[in-house]
């Protein structure tokens, strides 16, 4: 837990947030910034910075959870396919520092990759 991360305070649940899946390591719920219908975020629960300081059992918890997770968002929301991806660092985009994986759910005919 850090004081004064966002998603810290999701997992906390002194932060609202539309929860799709959670388990005793993981986390995953809507992007508040949705980049198409569905667009989720998964999360470990611990707060990590970057997935270079993920341990790697927990990195592990969190691919089960994408694993588990891109089919059933993609079968939710109708869509075709689906970009996942990690914001590694904040020169890459990263905004908020703790670990998070995105599902972009992707539907035919909507204009390509992000
Ligand atoms: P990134 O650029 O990879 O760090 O993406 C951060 C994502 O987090 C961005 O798509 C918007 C989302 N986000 C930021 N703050 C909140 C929040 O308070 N709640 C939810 N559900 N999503 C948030």
């Amino acid at each position: 837990m850090s004081e004064d991360c966002i998603f810290c305070s999701i997992v906390d649940g002194d932060i609202p947030s539309r929860t799709v899946y959670e388990d005793d390591e993981t986390l995953a719920f809507l992007d508040a910034n949705p980049l198409a219908p569905g667009h989720t975020l998964v999360i470990p629960k611990a707060h990590h910075e970057r997935l270079n300081d993920l341990p790697e059992d927990l990195g592990t918890e969190v691919f089960d959870t994408l694993h588990y997770l891109v089919p059933a968002v993609e079968d939710a929301v109708g869509a075709d396919a689906s970009n996942v991806a990690f914001n590694n660092g904040a020169e890459a985009g990263q905004e908020v520092p703790h670990v998070h994986g995105h599902i972009i759910p992707r539907f035919e005919g909507d204009g390509g990759a992000p």
